[in-house]
């Protein structure tokens, strides 16, 4: 600290401490003059943290005013971002960063105006949580705005990146994720073309954004922590779940959900093995992680055809029929809109076909990520969509359209209350609806499928459950671990010299999966999965996949619908949607576990917390039937957790440990020195 900021510290300090000494013991006998001298001083030196006392009225008039300002703002920033993210150049990156300033000044200033009200004084709970709301602004009380721009441009250009990246299969074949990598990696079945794409993507994605993250992470931090209140960033996306055992809450949930993984994970690596051969599999018992369908091995639908259990039963095939069928992109949108207004819930207003953009445009670089958008208007919600006519973005329609159902059902709360009950619930609604249009009763209706298994068919039933089990189990341990590493890297555990290694840790460890070529900290793999680079969380969809069984469990048995949890479909049900609208108009009014009960009340699932027993009572046919083939075949379950095959360890890097010993050695010399000079010099 420089001697005048020091001085002059001390001189507010003294006035402080005189000026609350004079004006409390003699202020009756003051003349005016030093009177209001003093007064002002007092003023100047303490409005930085003095609460002005307001009452409850004066607090509605002001959250009133907030509450228009707020929205007018947030709808500034969302049209700044739409232009950016569809329309990726140097201009529209610029003034999206130039609003998110705005808005960060914005709550910056409103956080302050709030802070004059003394919540231990407002009884109306109401009040009191949305002040609370105003001043819980995150990285925005960080008042250095160079380095908030700094943020936001770093932010917008590893999405750039992201987006724009060519992943090359060779030297003269280079192609976007969407929709070309994402093809080859669900349909090829050849390794090698597999290994290409997988590395291709990770060469042209990752590792042209590892450069960007470590500042990333440092002034997020740095910006994070400056009020006091949060420990990092990770423990500030954290508190969006109001709960302070969040984080073992969660690995207690994971750790009972294991078991129907690694079921599904022994089952299915030994049918792949049959594909690609024994030799492709290590013996320490994980899966090459470029061969389950998807670019992340995130979700394992697209390999349904060379693992079903029963192969012989004509296998789905919902992408085809959307082909025959001669379907348009409109027309799966009208389909996703019919499910949710069949339950009386909401169409979609007109502005959202106007403005939503549902296919890739041919001449501009756009985000091709998938999202849904509230413009916090009432009247704005639109959809940014790279939609193919494949089977899984018919389901990435239907998940994209349930946030802007919640969107609507909360649009009149007041703003700050326009947020699901925590992120996961925002997540769950998404993803609902996929668990009662997926039935093969739901499919026949809309005809997609042409067959349905009957009451005795148990192989067709079992051939369903294993292929939700594809996507639903399989997503669970990525779900869980994209956050672990990225906690791990905010609470400065994980150093960028080691961002890779800690990711593979944890793929290898939670998915048993690894690497098909040589990696090592010289890659940033982390970086190829859109939300990193996109700093969105991902705890969510953890918490979603858990969470969206106890509804569908709860929405059926409202409901009163016959037969087990896997074959029911609220389509239609009218008395399934109101009690969802329910728990989705809440918003975040209240804290989540209140929504969870409003929508579990009167079920035998009924429960203010997450529960993973309905997601496990879903597929309980499909786990005793793996459990029992996995037996018959001597499959052991599990996989080596200290070893990750193709990492290149960073002993080999950076030398031998005898190597090493002598740099320890150096180390504490020169540290030894350092302390032997300064002793000497005072
Ligand atoms: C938003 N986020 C985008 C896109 C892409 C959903 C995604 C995860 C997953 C399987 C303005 C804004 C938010 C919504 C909001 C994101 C998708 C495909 C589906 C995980 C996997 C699954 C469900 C989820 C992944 C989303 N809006 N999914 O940002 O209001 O917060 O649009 O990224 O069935 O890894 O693919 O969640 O919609
Ligand atoms: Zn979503």
């Amino acid at each position: 600290m420089s001697k005048i900021t020091r001085m002059l510290r001390l001189t507010r300090s003294a006035i402080f401490l005189l000026g609350i000494r004079i004006y409390n013991t003699d202020s009756a006998k003051m003349s005016m003059w030093s009177h209001l001298i003093l007064g002002t001083l007092l003023l100047v030196s303490t409005s930085w943290s003095q609460p002005l006392v307001l009452d409850e009225a004066a607090a509605i008039t002001y959250l009133e005013e907030y509450d228009r300002l707020a929205a007018d703002m947030s709808y500034q920033y969302a049209e700044a971002a739409w232009k950016y993210e569809t329309n990726i150049t140097e201009e529209t990156l610029a003034n999206m960063t130039e609003w998110s300033l705005k808005r960060s000044d914005f709550n910056y200033r409103e956080a302050k105006n709030a802070s004059r009200f003394d919540l231990s004084k407002i009884n109306n709970q109401n009040i009191s949580r949305l002040l609370r709301k105003v001043m819980d602004i995150g990285t925005a009380a960080f008042p250095d705005t160079v380095k908030l721009e700094k943020i936001s441009d770093l932010e917008g250009e590893m999405t750039s990146i992201y987006s724009r990246a060519r992943g090359c299969l060779n030297t003269t074949t280079c192609l976007p994720l969407e929709p070309d990598l994402v093809d080859i990696i669900a349909n090829s079945r050849n390794y090698a073309e597999l290994t290409a794409a997988w590395k291709g993507w990770r060469d042209a994605s990752g590792r042209n954004i590892k450069k960007l993250y470590p500042e990333y992470v440092s002034l997020l931090n740095e910006a994070i922590t400056f009020e006091g209140k949060y420990k990092d960033m990770g423990d500030y996306y954290r508190s969006s779940y109001e709960s302070p055992t969040f984080e073992n809450d969660v690995k207690a949930l994971f750790l009972e959900l294991a078991p129907l993984y690694e079921n599904l994970h022994a089952y299915v690596r030994r049918r792949l093995k049959e594909h690609y051969g024994a030799d492709k599999f290590p013996s320490t018992g994980h899966i090459p992680a470029h061969i389950l369908g998807n670019m992340w091995a995130q979700d394992w639908t697209n390999i349904y055809d060379l693992v079903a259990p029963y192969p012989d039963k004509r296998t789905v095939d919902i992408t085809k029929a959307l082909i025959d069928q001669n379907y348009t992109i409109i027309r799966m949108y009208k389909v996703a809109e019919d499910f949710f207004s069949s339950i009386g819930l909401y169409k979609m207003p007109h502005l959202f076909w106007e403005k939503s953009l549902l296919v890739k445009p041919v001449n501009r670089e756009v985000v091709c990520h998938a999202s849904a958008w509230d413009f916090s208007n009432k009247r704005d919600f639109r959809i940014k969509q790279c939609t193919a006519l494949t089977e899984e973005h018919l389901l990435t329609v239907h998940h994209e359209m349930g946030h802007i159902i919640y969107y609507l059902a909360y649009k009149d709360l007041p703003y700050l209350y326009r947020e699901g009950a925590n992120p996961g619930f925002h997540e769950g609604m998404a993803d609902i609806v996929t668990l009662s249009f997926q039935t093969p009763e739901h499919m026949k209706k809309i005809g997609l499928l042409d067959a349905i298994p009957g009451q005795n068919d148990t192989e067709g039933d079992i051939n369903f459950l294993f292929r939700m089990a594809l996507s639903k189990a399989a997503f669970l341990p990525f779900g869980y671990l994209v956050d672990q590493w990225r906690w791990s890297v905010f609470r400065g555990e994980t150093k960028p010299e080691r961002y890779n290694e800690k990711w593979w840790d944890l793929r290898c460890d939670f998915q048993g999966i690894y690497p098909p070529v040589e990696r090592s900290n010289a890659d940033f793999d982390p970086g190829a999965k859109y939300h990193i680079p996109g700093g969105t969380p991902y705890i969510s969809y953890f918490v979603s996949f858990v969470a969206q069984f106890q509804w569908h469990k709860a929405l059926c048995k409202v409901a009163n619908i016959a037969g087990p949890l896997h074959r029911c479909d609220i389509y239609s049900n009218t008395i399934a949607g109101a009690r969802l609208n329910d728990m989705l108009k809440m918003g975040s009014s209240r804290p989540w576990g209140e929504a969870m009960l409003k929508i579990t009340s009167g079920t035998s699932g009924q429960t203010d917390k997450l529960s993973v027993a309905p997601l496990l009572e879903y597929f309980d046919p499909l786990i005793k039937w793996l459990q029992e083939n996995n037996k018959k075949y001597n499959e052991i379950l599990g996989w080596d957790k200290k070893n990750c095959p193709n990492f290149l360890s960073p002993h080999i890097l950076s030398g031998s440990p005898r190597v090493q010993n002598i740099t320890f050695i150096l180390t504490m010399m020169s540290a030894l020195f350092s302390i032997a000079i300064s002793i000497i010099e005072n």
